[in-house]
């Protein structure tokens, strides 16, 4: 089964509370936003590639805090070396989750590797995340997000669809700033 990628990250956004959230480029950025914009969410706008890492950054800086990285299945395809460092990292406070819909959906949908069954959940497991698994029901999310000892990883399976954008704010320093005064209290 499939899930929809807006239902998904609307659930895994809920009741959010201090969560830290990153973002890849495109369709996870529009998701994240499309469930309600806030100051501790940071879409990237390009970068490809390095969500997970930025999400590690943050993890490592803020071990009381926890951290949603939420990223497209090509992004996690362009930084798959991450994955090798947050499982050497080891951060508990971290889950990575891969919106997969075997598609560069931003792109004119070609198809990724994803779709040809690489198993994005496995890697992660042999990098040595704590727990990872290929999601294609609904699952408590909530707890893999906020309770579960990580570094965590879910491989969501979801229906390849074209939805209307819903875009953040687009001046990267703006992004930056307010969510650095979100978290610090400073500019
Ligand atoms: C380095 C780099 N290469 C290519 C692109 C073009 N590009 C932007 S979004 C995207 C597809 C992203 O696909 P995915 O992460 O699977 O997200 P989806 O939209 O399918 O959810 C591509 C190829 C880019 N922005 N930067």
């Amino acid at each position: 089964m499939k899930l929809e990628r807006r239902e998904v990250v609307k659930k895994l956004l809920e009741k959010r509370g201090k969560l830290l959230v990153v973002a890849g480029l495109g369709s996870t950025a529009w998701d994240i936003t499309a469930a309600g914009d806030s100051d501790l969410s940071f879409p990237t706008w390009g970068a490809m590639g390095q969500a997970a890492m930025i999400g590690l950054g943050l993890a490592l800086a803020q071990p009381k805090r926890r951290v949603l990285v939420i990223t497209g299945d090509g992004e996690m395809l362009m930084g798959l070396g991450s994955l090798a460092t947050i499982g050497v990292q080891k951060p508990k406070n971290l889950t990575v989750a891969v919106i997969d819909n075997e598609r560069y959906g931003e792109t004119g949908m070609q198809v990724t590797h994803t779709a040809s069954g690489v198993d994005l959940a496995a890697v992660a497991k042999a990098c040595g995340f704590k727990t990872s698994k290929v999601v294609t029901k609904k699952i408590s999310w909530r707890k893999t997000v906020h309770e579960t000892a990580g570094p965590n990883f879910l491989q969501i399976k979801v229906i390849a669809e074209k939805l209307p954008l819903v875009l953040p704010p687009q001046d990267g320093v703006l992004l930056k700033d307010r969510f650095r005064r979100a978290l610090l209290g400073k500019g």
